[in-house]
């Protein structure tokens, strides 16, 4: 692979809500009124005004992604994206890659250069990781290729195990693919 597109792509393991980027991406639920997981974590730290503006933005359907404010966040941007509930043999990958592909585009529509994004579906929803990670990868891949502007993608995991899982199949993807 492209080694520009390479450089324009990290993983780590960290907590989304400290990283001071122009935006974070939140694995939200339809209702975009908050919940468990990375989703009320990042409420939390945002604070109350962030649930304001979610009230008004009215639900978000799974597979898109609505931007608001970030708040009391480093990061400039929240991007609010619903992935799916995980079921076998449906069209869960079709709907996760739609969450890269709507987020990251709204993210050129913002003029967001740096953007993070967390294990959308990997955890409450139930998504296989190894399965979720190649489509998070190969989907910003293509997308990067196509939109320049976008000058750094980090992937955010919680767990070494799911770190693992990510930098294994990057590398071996930047090699091959
Ligand atoms: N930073 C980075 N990753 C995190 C953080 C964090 N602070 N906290 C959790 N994760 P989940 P989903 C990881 O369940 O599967 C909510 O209730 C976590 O370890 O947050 O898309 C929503 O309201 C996992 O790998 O999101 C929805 O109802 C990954 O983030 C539902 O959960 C995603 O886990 C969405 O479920």
């Amino acid at each position: 692979m492209n080694s520009e597109i390479v450089n324009r792509i990290k993983i780590q393991q960290d907590d989304i809500t400290t990283l001071a980027v122009d935006a974070i991406v939140n694995a939200a639920n339809t209702s975009l009124l908050g919940g468990g997981g990375v989703d009320g974590a990042i409420h939390r730290k945002a604070g109350p005004e962030l649930l304001s503006e979610c009230r008004k933005i009215g639900g978000c359907p799974t597979g898109e992604a609505r931007i608001t404010k970030g708040y009391k966040l480093k990061a400039k941007y929240i991007i609010h994206t619903v992935g799916p509930v995980y079921r076998k043999g449906g069209n869960s990958p079709e709907l996760l890659q739609n969450c890269y592909e709507n987020s990251l585009r709204l993210a050129v529509e913002n003029n967001i250069k740096t953007i993070a994004f967390p294990a959308i579906s990997c955890g409450v929803y139930g998504y296989p990781i190894q399965e979720a990670c190649e489509i998070a990868i190969h989907t910003t891949i293509r997308f990067l290729t196509d939109h320049p502007s976008i000058q750094q993608v980090i992937f955010v995991l919680f767990s070494r195990e799911y770190l693992d899982v990510y930098m294994d199949y990057f590398t071996s993807y930047s090699k091959n693919g």
